[in-house]
């Protein structure tokens, strides 16, 4: 069992700009919450183990910029995902209309049989919510995508997203033949020596 876990995955999220992704990824990381905004600028990554099931798994997440000129660099982090959260702000009616070109993006560049989650965040903010979460529902069902809405603010539902992502994933390796010589954790992503961070950033 490699450095205290039994599984790696690595998670990625996307979405627009100012969706709340990074916020999400602090709260879920470090149960911390900040309403000031700093654009994420490349990509950083943050890492939780969990327990799941009886199992340790080690989520390293990664968390990029929805700012159209880092799209490139976003996109070499697609493959190695095990999963891929795809994040809208409940308050902003072109973040979810923009979905279905994150979904795009997925199918382009992720590798096959990567899993998906859609996340409508800012669901504190009741008033000025304009996405209907039935629509959004509908949209997740008929895409076979779960879906649920959070709020990174005052916490609802961020767990239960990771850790939704995390079962599908985990139920896939456990059921699926194990090829051999591989171990059930999934590789680092190149270059770059993980176990001994706990967060970082790349803007390379
Ligand atoms: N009310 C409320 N505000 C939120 C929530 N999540 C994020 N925000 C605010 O939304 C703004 C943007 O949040 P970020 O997490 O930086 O957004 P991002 O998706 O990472 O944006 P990029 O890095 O530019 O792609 C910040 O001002 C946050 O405080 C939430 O759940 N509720
Ligand atoms: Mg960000």
């Amino acid at each position: 069992m490699p450095d205290g876990y039994d599984y790696l995955f690595k998670l990625l999220l996307i979405g627009d700009s100012g969706v709340g992704k990074s916020c999400l990824l602090l709260r879920f990381a470090e149960d911390a919450f900040t309403d000031s905004y700093l654009s994420t600028i490349g990509v950083d990554f943050k890492i939780r183990t969990i327990e799941l099931e009886g199992k340790m798994v080690k989520l390293q997440i990664w968390d990029t910029a929805g700012q159209e000129r880092f799209r490139t660099i976003a996109a070499a982090y697609y493959r190695g995902a095990h999963g891929i959260v795809v994040v809208y702000d409940v308050t902003d009616n072109d973040s979810f209309a923009n979905v279905k070109g994150w979904l795009q993006e997925i199918d382009r560049y992720a590798s096959e049989g990567v899993k998906k989650l859609l996340l409508g965040n800012k669901s504190d903010l009741v008033e000025r919510k304009v996405v209907d979460y039935n629509t959004a529902k509908e949209f997740a069902d008929e895409l076979q995508i779960p879906f649920i809405e959070t709020s990174a603010k005052n916490s609802t539902n961020v767990e239960e997203a990771f850790v939704t992502m995390s079962k599908q994933i985990k139920e896939t390796l456990d059921t699926s033949p194990e090829p051999s010589g591989n171990s059930k954790a999934g590789n680092v992503t190149p270059g770059r020596s993980l176990n001994e961070e706990s967060s970082g950033s790349c803007s390379c």
